[in-house]
């Protein structure tokens, strides 16, 4: 079970402090990319993941919300991200050859289920796939009503993937905090996107707000947080 910070909450005034103090904590970063048509908002780009680079060497996940998935994959292979998740939304005639392209560069290909979009679509490609990111709120913006009803989507690709002998990494994304870390952990997600409400927003140092997110953890799911790892 793996955490991953979503850069867009992060404090860019202290970009190079959370992030060095969050590389020996977390598994990955997961960053934003928007064209302000899929979604109507802009935040990262292919730059701010090179920014990245010179301060941390975990692997980095974009999660495209973009119309023109095609286009940003080949922006994002050419920065060599090591995760590109595209819209599934968008991927219908496209899915196989963006795939194929991400895996030609070496690297891992992901889809995104918005909170509307059920599994069935796809399943095509399923079994290609290196990740599938659960959008548990609506894209396009952090601080958004968590949508319980997405839950539900995990334990299917769970399912799956044990039935069909499959290896993707299941994530969610949206919300992860206090309130709803029970039903998020009960779920089992291998990846869990933390944004503003369960992290960054919490104290006003990096250090303060690990903690209490960790202890806001093991309070609310009666698990344990050990070495990164939820047991
Ligand atoms: C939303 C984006 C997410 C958010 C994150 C915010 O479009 O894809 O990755 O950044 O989920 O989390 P929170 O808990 O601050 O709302
Ligand atoms: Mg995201």
């Amino acid at each position: 079970i793996q955490l991953s910070p979503s850069l867009m909450t992060m404090d860019l005034d202290k970009f190079t402090e959370q992030i060095t103090f969050l590389n020996s904590k977390v598994n990955s970063y997961h960053v934003d990319i928007m064209d302000g048509h899929f979604v109507p908002n802009i935040t990262l780009s292919p730059w701010f993941i090179e920014q990245v680079r010179k301060v941390s060497s975990l692997p980095l996940s974009a999660h495209m919300m973009v119309t023109d998935a095609p286009f940003w994959v080949k922006q994002l292979i050419a920065v060599k991200c090591d995760y590109i998740c595209f819209p599934s939304e968008v991927a219908n005639g496209v899915a196989f050859s963006m795939i194929d392209d991400i895996h030609a560069a070496g690297l891992k290909a992901g889809v995104v289920l918005n909170p509307e979009t059920q599994v069935d679509i796809i399943k095509p490609y399923l079994d290609i796939l290196d990740k599938v990111t659960i959008m548990t709120i609506d894209p396009g913006f952090a601080g958004q009503r968590f949508l319980e009803s997405t839950l539900s989507k995990i334990v299917e690709l769970r399912q799956i993937r044990d039935e069909m002998g499959l290896s993707y990494h299941i994530e969610m994304d949206g919300s992860t905090n206090l309130k709803h870390w029970k039903m998020i952990a009960d779920a089992k997600p291998d990846v869990y996107v933390i944004g503003r409400s369960g992290l960054f927003g919490l104290t006003d140092n990096i250090e303060d707000s690990w903690s209490q997110m960790v202890d806001e953890y093991e309070r609310s799911t009666g698990y344990r947080f050990d070495n990164g790892v939820f047991r």
